[in-house]
């Protein structure tokens, strides 16, 4: 039988960037307003919880990973979930928040643990930098370690909330960002108002979807 393909795009960050929040649009629009099936694997429950089941009423498909990060102590559930994903659901494209300790690239190597059964195509590294406390976040007596490797990953930095700053706090936050990691590209977001979410919609919609119909 042919593998499936299955295009993985993560939406990684620390905790409170607005991950979930941002998962929760994007999967919305891509189904609604691109026609894409989407499936979404979330690792463990935040602050915003996703209705699995509203989702689902929607014709999307959750999996909600717990007991571990996926990217080290339950990296093969969800190796497995990608895969029976890709079996049973076929979606073009897959959604996933990782916890927000998580290192991307190594939730990308868990990912394609899966290449058995499917043939993962790994969309963009998506990590949310949340502009309303860059100090804190890249302060390294607190999680700047941890937040400067999750950039490091990122092929675009999302600096998010960019409702609840001022110009000159966003620019900050981007620059900030920007000395960790310069070879990204970077999209100043909000949930709030919708700003960068089209941009980030088309950099993550797979190609040969679009235009389609
Ligand atoms: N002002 C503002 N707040 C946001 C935005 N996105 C998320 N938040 C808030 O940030 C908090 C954390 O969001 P959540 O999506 O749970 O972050 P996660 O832990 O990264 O999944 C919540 O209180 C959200 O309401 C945004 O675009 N603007
Ligand atoms: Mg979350």
């Amino acid at each position: 039988m042919a593998k499936q393909k299955l295009r993985v795009v993560q939406i990684a960050g620390f905790l409170g960037s607005g991950k979930t929040t941002l998962l929760l649009q994007l999967s919305r629009r891509l189904s609604e307003e691109r026609g894409l099936k989407i499936a979404m694997v979330v690792n463990e429950i935040g602050e915003i919880p996703v209705d699995g089941k509203v989702m689902e009423e929607s014709g999307m498909k959750v999996k909600d990973i717990g007991g571990g990060c996926i990217c080290c102590e339950v990296a093969t559930t969800f190796a497995k979930s990608l895969s029976d994903l890709a079996r049973t659901f076929a979606p073009d494209l897959v959604l996933v928040e990782p916890t927000g300790v998580a290192i991307p690239r190594q939730v990308k190597a868990a990912a394609e643990m899966s290449g058995r059964t499917a043939t993962v195509e790994a969309g963009p590294v998506i990590v949310l930098f949340d502009s309303t406390r860059p100090e804190e976040l890249l302060d390294p007596e607190l999680m700047g370690r941890l937040v400067t490797a999750q950039l490091s990953d990122a092929d675009i930095v999302a600096v998010s909330k960019a409702d609840a700053v001022d110009k000159a706090q966003l620019e900050f936050a981007q620059a900030a960002a920007r000395e960790v990691i310069p070879t990204a590209e970077f999209i100043a977001v909000s949930a709030t108002t919708g700003q960068g979410i089209e941009q980030l919609l088309d950099r993550i919609a797979p190609v040969t979807q679009q235009g389609g119909e």
